[in-house]
């Protein structure tokens, strides 16, 4: 098992659209392995490979108090959502950083697990909103692109002062 590091915005490469997986072998369940691991040591309740600047369709998710309910998906996709929550949300590449965000109250979502069966659940509250952040990360985005411009141009202007700072 190995700690992965994790991309901070603004780095392009979180921008980078995630590609199928086609064989669910041991290197994506080590992949999946290792991003548990570092989820859980970060810590956070989601990880999406493109964090990891692995650009597979690969989330790990628990959002239990207990940190022991993990579950991992593969090939993710949204089929259904539906109402309206907003909830504050952070970002392990975007770090210090905490804002409101609107999501789907509930989503329905169909992936691969790690023995390559398809599931399909639907899931609401912080479940359905970690889903819903991990998965735009597989399409290159991150939360805060659901921000005005002033404050992603705000957001870019603090975390590039702190990189001077820590440099
Ligand atoms: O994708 C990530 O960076 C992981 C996020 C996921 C997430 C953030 C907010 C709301 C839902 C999901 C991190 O876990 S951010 C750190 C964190 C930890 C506990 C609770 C909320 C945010
Ligand atoms: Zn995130």
């Amino acid at each position: 098992m190995s700690l992965l590091s994790i991309l901070h915005f603004p780095d392009p490469r979180l921008k980078k659209i995630a590609a199928p997986v086609t064989a669910i072998d041991d290197s994506i369940r080590r992949l999946a392995s290792d991003m548990a691991e570092t989820m859980y040591e970060a810590p956070g309740i989601g990880l999406a490979a493109t964090q990891v600047d692995v650009h597979k369709q690969v989330i790990v998710i628990d959002v239990s108090e207990t940190r022991d309910q993990l579950w991992t998906l593969i090939n993710p996709e949204i089929l259904e959502s539906e109402g309206v929550q907003v909830g504050e949300e952070g970002c392990l590449s975007v770090p210090g950083i905490y804002d409101k965000v609107e999501r789907a109250a509930s989503v329905r979502v169909r992936y691969l697990d790690l023995d390559g069966q398809e599931q399909t659940q639907t899931v609401d509250g912080l479940l359905a909103v970690c889903v819903q952040h991990e998965i735009d990360h597989l399409r290159g985005r991150v939360f805060v692109e659901h921000l005005s411009q002033l404050k992603q141009t705000r957001i870019k202007n603090r975390l590039a002062k702190q990189a001077r700072i820590t440099a």
